[in-house]
């Protein structure tokens, strides 16, 4: 990946692979902290965003597309949903998505970069919400590797990787060996959620997270969705689980519980985005 920062006049843009995606605005921050390059740009079209290293990781106007599409497949199916764990997510916005169900107890939100909580807390303020002054939330500011290396077996309901992408401090979080203490400390009956980058842009990278995958769980399949900050707009979340396929069918209870307060997710939404699958991608994944 390259990461070439760029500030033309009043344009901040993401290079990929000889495309650049970017966004009219003004630049609000930009600093080093120990971890990575943060920024914070105000753009016209969906209000202030984050970057990291020089990509887009949100926007206030956007987010959601992003978010709710991570969260409410595992959510809605995850056999218990009392305790959460969230690897990054230093936005508030998953946090925000998994406190909307009553059932959920306690969040664990491991986030390795300080910096990212206090930016968003200040410049982001939508996008975490309410999310951090509930109790139910419990910050950690600790590198997700160690967390899941160092947890016990069987702690926990859900597992959402909402991690940058795999480079700098979230390469780790496509690893072989993190996903499997993923799977250890996840209980039997519970989903595991994870970005899964882009299959247009970042095609090797969606192919081998889903592949790792489904040879440490019994099953998991990809979904996709609009982002359209994010490279080729075209992205993807990876559900895992043991079993069977328990991300694939939402609890009618919890869709009732959160669908009226979502923007894009719903029960339907969510049955074709499982099925836009490109076909290049099905028959990459049936190679061994
Ligand atoms: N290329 C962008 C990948 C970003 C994934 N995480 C975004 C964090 C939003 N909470």
């Amino acid at each position: 990946m390259n990461h070439k920062p760029e500030t033309i006049s009043d344009w901040l843009y993401e290079y990929q692979n000889g495309v650049r995606y970017g966004l009219e605005g003004k630049l609000i921050i930009e600093e080093y902290s120990p971890f990575q390059k943060i920024t914070i740009f105000e753009s016209k079209r969906y209000g202030k965003a984050l970057l990291l290293d020089d990509c887009w990781m949100t926007a206030e106007k956007s987010e959601k597309c992003y978010h709710e599409c991570l969260i409410h497949p595992a959510l809605c199916s995850s056999m218990q949903i009392e305790n959460i764990l969230i690897i990054g997510g230093g936005d508030g916005g998953s946090a925000r998505e998994c406190l909307k169900y009553k059932e959920v107890k306690s969040i664990d939100l491991v986030e390795i970069d300080l910096r990212v909580i206090e930016l968003s807390k200040k410049y982001l303020t939508s996008i975490g919400g309410n999310a951090w002054s509930d109790s139910r939330l419990n910050l950690q500011i600790k590198n997700g590797i160690n967390w899941v290396k160092h947890t016990k077996e069987n702690s926990y309901d859900v597992i959402i990787i909402d991690g940058a992408d795999p480079i700098g401090p979230s390469k780790e979080l496509f690893s072989n060996s993190f996903l499997k203490d993923c799977k250890r400390i996840m209980k039997p009956g519970g989903v595991l959620a994870t970005q899964s980058e882009s299959p247009e842009s970042f095609q090797e990278i969606h192919i081998n997270i889903i592949k790792v995958l489904r040879e440490i769980f019994d099953y998991a399949d990809p979904m996709y969705g609009s982002v359209s900050i994010y490279p080729s707009g075209l992205w993807s979340w990876t559900f895992a689980s043991m079993e069977k396929a328990k991300y694939m069918n939402p609890k009618k209870s919890r869709v009732k519980e959160i669908s009226q307060n979502c923007q894009i997710w719903s029960e339907r939404w969510q049955q074709g985005a499982f099925n836009t699958i490109p076909a290049f991608i099905e028959r990459e994944l049936e190679k061994q």
